[in-house]
């Protein structure tokens, strides 16, 4: 069996692994195991003299192969290139990107340093697996070191159409390394579309087959959405529930309906809109006044980028204002925690939840939609809101799918999933549970993989 070679930004070092990674951590790690493989990124670490060689960790058979950035790369190329050009512009944000050659150069320079790191470690028969926009123009730097491996790239985030990609002054450079690949996978398909659009009517290449032709090369692109793995939340949340923290927030809640969203605090996921909902429905809806409260959980992301300081702020006086507005001497209906929490500790949470709010404004697919489903009690479950920009909500027909921008819409399904009886609530997680169980993360690695090593697939 060839050895898989995972490279992505950052790398799940055993002894750091905390309660929180889950998704692709996981999702990588149960197929690297298999494959002895070798996990190639960034340690985490900036130092002023990184090292000339990664550092090798072996571990559970696996091999980790780590490398540090100086604070000025990770600030041009992560904070600037990644996180302040290339995320807002693919999740359809154009007035958020911000852009300079400086910023694109250092990108491309790193893609370069992993490019080196990776071409000493790499064995003929090696597969290598590439990890989203951080390494877009990884592959095609790899080919020009003489790599003739299979190279599949998967992208976790959204891709948009032409119109708005090519927005990026570096947009050719970076389809152009991704024509290097074997095998291109998205969360969706209008991600793929947007692929397709991109080689049809901007390269000027052609659909054939089944397969992509431009920039003179012939690769194959798919949709292979990211699951969860289903039974390991539905163990941590059913043991959870009886737990300390769990109980707390039962107990604090007096008998209310909990209302739960869970994110990155980011500007993608909708915190603001989805806080106004929640004011929305007591404004329209005055008999919810001290019968609901809302627990918005959101872990700090991106400190060091301005956006994400002011959105924090944002997000504060939000909570702020519909608590002023709505809150009575012994309830408050918005409790917002700025902070990460174990695993556990959120799937004790998910359960207890009544309704799970989901309501980003674009997102490749959301793992919170699919952890929250899991996490229910079969004879009791939630209900899940779910906004129609989440690549999840094109599995997920069971939730009740919104527009995030329409905080009236928002309100309403809230109400809705508030009022549902539980013989409805029943049927749809069932369905929901259905596309879970099949479409897990086992089923997202194993078949971007297979169709990855398929010998009829060879990119010419
Ligand atoms: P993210 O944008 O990070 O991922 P998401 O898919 O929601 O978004 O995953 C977040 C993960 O972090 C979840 O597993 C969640 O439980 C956890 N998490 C969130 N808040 C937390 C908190 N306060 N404490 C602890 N854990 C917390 C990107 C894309 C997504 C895509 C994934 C995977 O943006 O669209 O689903 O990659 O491909």
């Amino acid at each position: 069996m060839s050895r898989l070679v995972v490279v992505s930004n950052r790398v799940a070092l055993p002894r750091d692994r905390s309660a929180r990674a889950g998704g692709l951590a996981v999702g990588v790690l149960s197929a690297l195991k298999r494959a002895h493989g070798l996990w190639l990124g960034w340690s985490g670490e900036t130092t002023e003299t990184p090292a000339e060689e990664p550092r090798l960790i072996k571990s559970g058979g696996i091999t980790y192969a780590t490398i540090d950035f100086t604070s000025a790369e990770f600030d041009a190329y992560y904070n600037g290139y990644c996180n302040s050009t290339l995320w807002p512009l693919l999740h359809y944000r154009l007035g958020l990107v911000e852009h300079s050659r400086q910023n694109q150069d250092a990108y491309m320079r790193i893609n370069a340093r992993f490019a080196d790191h990776l071409a000493k470690l790499i064995r003929p028969d090696d597969i290598v697996w590439v990890h989203d926009y951080q390494l877009m123009a990884l592959p095609g730097e790899l080919r020009a070191r003489g790599l003739k491996n299979r190279i599949g790239f998967f992208l976790h985030i959204p891709l948009p159409g032409p119109e708005i990609f090519c927005a990026l002054p570096a947009h050719g450079l970076l389809m152009r390394s991704l024509a290097q690949c074997d095998l291109v996978g998205f969360q969706t398909a209008p991600d793929l579309r947007a692929f397709r659009d991109y080689a049809q009517y901007e390269a000027g290449g052609q659909l054939r087959n089944g397969t992509i032709e431009m920039f003179g090369r012939t690769l194959h692109a798919g949709v292979f959405p990211i699951g969860i793995d289903v039974d390991e939340m539905q163990e941590l949340a059913a043991e959870a529930e009886h737990e300390e923290e769990t109980r707390r927030l039962v107990d604090s809640l007096n008998g209310r309906h909990l209302i739960i969203g869970v994110d990155r605090l980011d500007y993608s996921k909708g915190i603001l809109g989805r806080i106004d909902a929640v004011g929305d429905l007591l404004s329209s809806h005055p008999d919810y006044r001290n019968r609901i409260t809302f627990v918005q959980i959101a872990a700090p992301s991106r400190i060091d980028v301005r956006r994400y300081r002011s959105l924090r702020r944002e997000i504060e006086a939000t909570a702020g204002r519909v608590n002023g507005r709505h809150a009575e001497i012994d309830w408050v209906p918005v409790r917002y925690l700025n902070r990460v929490f174990p695993r556990r500790q959120l799937a004790g949470f998910y359960r207890v939840a009544r309704l799970g709010l989901v309501t980003p404004l674009r997102d490749g697919m959301n793992m919170v939609a699919k952890e929250y489903v899991a996490a229910q009690r079969g004879d009791d479950p939630g209900v899940l809101v779910l906004s129609r920009f989440a690549g999840a909500a094109r599995e997920m027909s069971g939730a009740l799918i919104v527009n995030p921008f329409d905080t009236v819409e928002v309100a309403e399904a809230i109400d809705r999933g508030l009022r549902m009886p539980v013989e409805e609530r029943r049927e749809r997680w069932t369905e929901l549970m259905a596309v879970l169980k099949r479409n897990d993360l086992a089923h997202w690695s194993g078949g971007f993989l297979k169709e990855l090593t398929d010998p009829h697939r060879a990119a010419a």
